[in-house]
């Protein structure tokens, strides 16, 4: 879809994206996750949907709605179908048992309730997104009520981090549902269940990075191929 090839990482998320795309069948409900690598999914489902395909796609960020309306993609919301077909959707790392940290974009709260109503999440990913641990690269990113926000900050560094507010410029990055995030280093998860359960437990947490045993399939890039993982 016009990535440079000099850009391999660009590279590898089309090739991602674009077999990603060839997921989605005829009359399916599908989500449509954010970040870049999904823009690339997006605008392969529009070239599809050009050539004859039906689908209906759920958004999981205004950003990607924007772009898919720009597309004229037909469009719905959970509210008209509470439980669809597939999520396609971009990570930030990928562990050996397909564990993912999601949120770099912003957008982690929509793409988990998307992706929970889904009977099947196909992740899409360059090569560099694959680790042993999660944590390895990228810091776990909480969604947070900014009401009492410095609070929920002590409560998870207490849990063994360093927490930062995201900023966008000299203001808090406010998601799509109002809230601020939290880009929480921890280092690489030896225990992910555990962490997990312990941020969602805290007061003023609203969802986290943490997609635990939800993906389906990860479709990885690599420089001359894609690769599929199955659970
Ligand atoms: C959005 O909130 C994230 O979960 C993205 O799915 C993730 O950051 C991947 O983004 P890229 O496809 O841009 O690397």
């Amino acid at each position: 879809v016009g990535i440079p090839e000099s850009d391999p990482v660009a590279a590898m998320k089309e090739r991602a994206a674009l077999y990603a795309a060839t997921l989605v069948q005829d009359g399916m409900l599908v989500g449509l996750g954010s970040g870049s690598t999904a823009a690339l999914l997006v605008r392969a489902l529009a070239e599809r949907a050009r050539s004859g395909l039906r689908f209906t796609g759920i958004p999981t960020s205004e950003a990607t709605a924007r772009l898919a309306a720009s597309l004229n993609l037909q469009l719905a919301t959970l509210d008209d179908h509470p439980r669809i077909d597939l999520t396609i959707d971009g990570a930030d790392e990928v562990d050996p048992a397909l564990n993912l940290i999601k949120g770099r974009g912003g957008a982690l709260l929509r793409e988990k309730i998307v992706a929970s109503a889904a009977d099947q999440l196909a992740i899409m990913v360059d090569e560099t997104k694959l680790v042993g641990q999660l944590g390895s690269h990228a810091p776990l990113p909480v969604e947070v009520v900014p009401f009492g926000w410095l609070g929920t900050r002590m409560a998870l560094e207490a849990l063994g981090c360093r927490a930062e507010r995201r900023m966008a410029g000299d203001q808090p990055y406010i998601t799509d549902g109002g809230h601020y995030v939290l880009d929480c280093h921890f280092g690489p998860l030896s225990e992910p269940e555990a962490i997990a359960s312990r941020i969602k437990a805290l007061t003023g947490v609203v969802d986290h990075g943490l997609f635990l045993a939800m993906a389906t399939t990860v479709v990885v890039g690599r420089p001359d191929r894609v690769e599929i993982l199955s659970r």
